[in-house]
């Protein structure tokens, strides 16, 4: 056997449920046959649906690996997200629906989400906010986040958000790096019933960024913080988000922009080095997230979309603010822990507010059903009409669970790939058209063009191989902030000669139906005697168990296979951590995959290290099976737990 594959020996299908195909949107799969033809002139027609100031006459234009989108044209993006729908009677419909952690919520509807931007659009430009300045954003996730950057949209200004996860250096160095005037924080939000200093954070920051002139400071509960939490405002520097908009005129001219003026910046990790400041563009973006927002969440008026990425992500750029209110949508926004005040938070939060779209990560579905089916069956979920995952492979038992207990066997699955770098879902199933495969992504959207290739960049039709994209799409990242070379360096130089090739830095694997099946980073993929098995493979088969909530693989230097398998195991409530238990375990994973994929090691952990966007790091679980001392952890929501796993297992080697 040259490839050992769980995953490809995985044969139940779920086809489209006939009454969801009833009301989709796409239905029809001439729309893809259509775009394939001709992407380009797919895409333009997908961007002339949005509402230009100059109508673009130009296409894609392309100089690999550097491309632009509709050049030619002008728009701006806050008054497609607003202004559009202002017009009509979505005027009175909810935008954002937002709850608090503590409980308490606000509804904004399109006129009061479009006033809220204007007048902060207003308060920026009376701070010396200009066209291409940038600001940075530091918030909890609170309608200000959206407010925020929908008023930086409306005056050109590039924003950054941080994730208000971050520490106070992180936040610095990303401040520096785009040289960011404004900051936008809050006296603090709200997790797991604490107050997250954010304006302490921010201050410590500020003592080393030269460019900040101003920060606004949104109360996030009047009264509601201590001492030690209340901010400290700076005279000068420092100002109130609601005195500031007291006074803040209700009227603001949208800025004219270029289609490839820039919309954002994000940062995110790259493999080794300083994170990476992603730029994102205005009319290519925009155009990218409002289609497949429409088409893989088949976002109807009643619908009530809850995305639960906080907007420090892409996923929360693109699928809680930009995406669903260009397509004016009605968008949750949730603050706090899913298991706060208790584990019945996510499903009570459903049936109160009527949700109908469900988006959220794998890591959150194991969580779920570790904390059992008992959570989500006390609540009527019968509004949701669709499932969505997202950010790493999702194993085909956490697939099945969510199909079974969240969505009642009734509820199409969209499992959708895509990047900080591609700006919108790339692979994944249109829910009123596709089959799906539990743990498949299934194929590429209409209008990409995705390949799989070898080493050599040679296509591979089925088998495994690496993630390409072979022609740029509207809303792909345009340049890294301050060092296009390393833009050039690290999506378009992996095969020399072949600039157009956009390298994902994905394993993945083509079945023999043509359906995707995402492994993971190539760098989580192993290589055990000359044998090819994804660390999500393996984990796959250990989360199968019903022992197993959660599963972590790493391969370590082995002398005679080169790699072999260390797995980091998560026990769900109720099972004990035993030698008999490894053994079983490890006959288990024999049993699904194949002798190969036993692990060497198994460690039974309470808990995973993980990023606070709930990546699995396993860079340190490879420094920890390989006795190696630990690289960087201040990316990890806990630092304490890799400390921990160390010493856990170093005294199980000895
Ligand atoms: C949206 C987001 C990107 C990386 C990507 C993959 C992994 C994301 C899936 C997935 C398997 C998926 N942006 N990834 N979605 N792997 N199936 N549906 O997560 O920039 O933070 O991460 O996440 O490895 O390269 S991201």
């Amino acid at each position: 056997m040259s490839e050992i594959d769980a995953l490809l020996t995985e044969n139940r299908r779920f086809p489209s449920p006939p009454a969801f195909q009833r009301v989709a949107t796409v239905s029809d799969a001439a729309v893809a046959t259509a775009a394939a033809a001709d992407p380009d002139a797919y895409w333009v027609t997908m961007a002339r649906q949005l509402e230009w100031i100059t109508p673009f006459t130009k296409g894609l234009e392309w100089t690999a690996p550097f491309a632009t989108w509709f050049r030619d044209g002008q728009l701006n993006v806050s008054t497609n997200c607003l202004d559009r729908h202002i017009r009509t009677a979505r005027r009175n419909k909810a935008a954002i629906i937002f709850e608090g952690e503590p409980g308490d919520t606000r509804t904004l509807t399109y006129w009061q989400l479009y006033i809220e931007v204007c007048k902060f659009a207003n308060v920026l430009r009376s701070l010396g906010v200009r066209k291409g300045d940038r600001v940075a954003i530091y918030l909890p996730m609170i309608p200000e986040a959206a407010v925020a950057m929908l008023a930086c949209a409306r005056i050109g200004a590039i924003h950054n958000v941080v994730f208000g996860g971050f520490s106070p250096e992180s936040l610095r160095d990303r401040i520096n790096d785009s040289q960011c005037r404004v900051l936008i924080t809050a006296d603090g939000g709200f997790r797991r019933g604490q107050v997250v200093p954010l304006k302490r954070n921010a201050d410590a920051a500020m003592t080393d960024t030269p460019s900040i002139e101003h920060c606004v400071v949104v109360q996030r509960r009047a009264g509601a913080m201590s001492e030690e939490t209340h901010a400290q405002m700076q005279d000068g520097r420092d100002a109130w988000w609601h005195r500031l908009m007291q006074k803040a005129p209700l009227q603001c001219e949208p800025a004219v922009m270029d289609a490839e003026d820039p919309l954002f910046i994000l940062y995110t990790s790259g493999t080794t080095g300083k994170p990476k400041g992603i730029v994102h563009s205005t009319g290519g973006y925009l155009t990218g997230v409002t289609t497949t927002s429409r088409q893989v969440f088949d976002l109807k008026d009643d619908d009530v979309f809850w995305c639960t990425a906080d907007v420090g992500w892409v996923t929360g750029h693109s699928y809680v603010v930009y995406g669903p209110l260009a397509n004016g949508a009605t968008c949750m926004l949730y603050e706090g822990a899913p298991d706060w005040p208790d584990k019945n938070r996510m499903w009570d939060m459903c049936e109160r507010h009527g949700v109908t779209i469900f988006y959220t990560a794998p890591t959150a579905i194991r969580a779920f059903m570790k904390w059992g089916e008992k959570h989500p069956n006390q609540h009527d979920l019968s509004r949701l009409r669709l499932l969505g995952t997202v950010g790493e492979p999702i194993n085909p038992e956490a697939w099945m669970w969510y199909h079974r207990v969240i969505g009642k066997e009734r509820c199409p699955i969209v499992d959708t790939w895509w990047q900080t770098e591609t700006g919108a879902i790339v692979i994944s199933p249109l829910p009123g058209l596709t089959e799906t495969k539990p743990g498949s992504a299934t194929h590429p959207l209409p209008g990409y063009s995705v390949a799989l290739v070898d080493t050599h960049a040679q296509p591979i039709p089925v088998g495994g191989g690496l993630l390409t994209i072979t022609r740029p799409w509207p809303s792909m990242l345009r340049t890294i902030w301050g060092d296009p070379q390393r833009y050039v360096d690290t999506y378009f130089s992996k095969w020399p000669g072949r600039p157009d090739l956009y390298f994902a830095g994905d394993g993945a694997k083509l079945d023999d139906d043509g359906y995707w099946w995402i492994l993971g980073r190539v760098d989580d993929v192993l290589n055990v005697a000359g044998h090819r098995i994804g660390t999500m493979e393996v984990e796959s088969a250990l989360v199968g168990h019903p022992s197993v909530a959660e599963a972590a693989v790493v391969g370590k230097d082995h002398e005679l296979k080169g790699q072999a398998i260390a797995a980091f195991v998560t026990l769900r409530e109720g099972f004990t951590a035993t030698s008999a238990l490894r053994d079983e375990l490890r006959e288990f994973v024999g049993e699904k995959i194949g002798a190969i994929a036993k692990p060497d090691d198994i460690l039974f952990s309470a808990d995973l290290p993980k990023t606070r966007s709930g990546k699995i790091m396993r860079r340190l679980l490879r420094d920890i099976a390989e006795g190696r001392a630990l690289g960087d952890t201040t990316t990890l929501a806990d630092p304490s737990v890799v400390a921990g796993l160390k010493e856990q297992y170093e005294a199980q080697e000895s």
